[in-house]
């Protein structure tokens, strides 16, 4: 399989175990290549000592257009073992405990629906098209608690418009991996999702620059638990949006169905943009718990319009009712 490549540069402080094994996923199929850049600019690695307490601010946008916020990053074994992930079980600690009897090699994602030219990707071809970034955004579940994650991974438009979408694509739905025999939450009895997990976004959200494709935290590999090999990451969407473990992507000229707008509609909307001003029924949106956060130290922080995100994203929903559109 032929591919173009780029001169690599990677710091020898980045060659981590991890990378060297996204590096050889890289260049399974890609004869003759050298060494890909794993991170631009990764200063995740080298903030992660700097666990939580660190002051926060919101008086100050978030610089460099939001791709990274200068808050106190949620250290890592918080990320990985606070989780939603709902295919091994509701519990927290859940997908720590079960997602590793998920196989994710080999993996592909099939990209169909309005598009001139639909197929298959393999996660190495993935890895080897795209350049991977470091991305550091806050994450908000919309059970009203949030984390600061230095993700790696690329924009998903890069992705998309390799398949060139059809102009009648204004929407893109994905799917997550469906394997009863590895994913024990599906085989709950109490479960009422109708698997696979899916979500949706609108087409022009799902080309916004600040929306990626993750294949990697803290300069490592995925953890299964955090939906490893590629999940997405909307960061001025409530968590739920973020789906792990994709394995199809389709665009589509009507809104597509999404897992939990179809369990819950008034709880879920389509859109899902985080905002202070509309309440889940069940509980405020106004303030969330900054992870980690304790009874002691409960780290409650105000909610911010689109998760701090608004200078960049607010324009999408120009004229829209956002009570409405929840
Ligand atoms: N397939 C799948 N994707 C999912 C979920 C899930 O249960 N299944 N949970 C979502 C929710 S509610 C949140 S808050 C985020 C959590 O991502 P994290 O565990 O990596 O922090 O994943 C989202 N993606
Ligand atoms: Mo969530």
């Amino acid at each position: 399989m032929s591919k173009r490549f780029q001169v690599p540069h990677i710091a020898s402080s980045e060659i981590t175990p991890e990378s060297v094994y996204l590096r050889r996923r890289q260049f399974m199929r890609a004869a003759g290549a050298a060494a890909l850049p794993l991170l631009a600019g990764g200063t995740g690695a080298a903030r992660a000592a700097q666990t939580g307490g660190a002051p926060l601010d919101f008086g100050r946008p978030a610089p460099d257009g939001g791709l990274r916020t200068d808050e106190a990053l949620t250290p890592f074994d918080d990320v990985t073992a606070y989780c939603n992930f709902y295919e091994f079980g509701t519990d927290k600690g859940d997908p720590e405990r079960y997602a590793h009897e998920m196989s994710t090699d080999p993996w592909s994602v099939q990209v169909d629906g309005e598009v001139a030219r639909p197929g298959k990707l393999n996660l190495e071809d993935i890895l080897g098209s795209f350049d991977l970034q470091e991305r550091v955004y806050r994450l908000r579940c919309v059970e009203a608690w949030s984390m600061v994650v230095p993700w790696v991974g690329f924009e998903l438009a890069a992705l998309l418009r390799r398949f060139e979408p059809t102009s009648r694509a204004r929407y893109v739905s994905f799917e997550t991996l469906y394997r009863r025999d590895e994913m024990r939450g599906t085989r709950s009895f109490t479960s009422t999702i109708d698997w696979p997990y899916r979500e949706g976004l609108r087409m022009d959200e799902a080309m916004h620059p600040l929306t990626i494709l993750a294949v990697g935290l803290y300069g490592k590999t995925l953890p299964n638990q955090n939906g490893a090999p590629v999940r997405l990451v909307v960061p001025w969407k409530y968590g739920f949006k973020s789906i792990k473990s994709i394995v199809r992507i389709r665009l589509s000229e009507k809104q597509p169905y999404t897992t939990w707008q179809a369990l819950a509609p008034h709880e879920y909307g389509f859109y899902a943009n985080v905002n202070p001003q509309v309440d889940h029924p069940r509980w405020s949106q106004a303030s969330e718990r900054r992870l980690p956060s304790s009874l002691f130290k409960p780290n409650r922080i105000p909610t911010r319009m689109f998760n701090g995100y608004a200078e960049q994203v607010a324009g999408l929903y120009k004229g829209m009712d956002l009570a409405r559109n929840y």
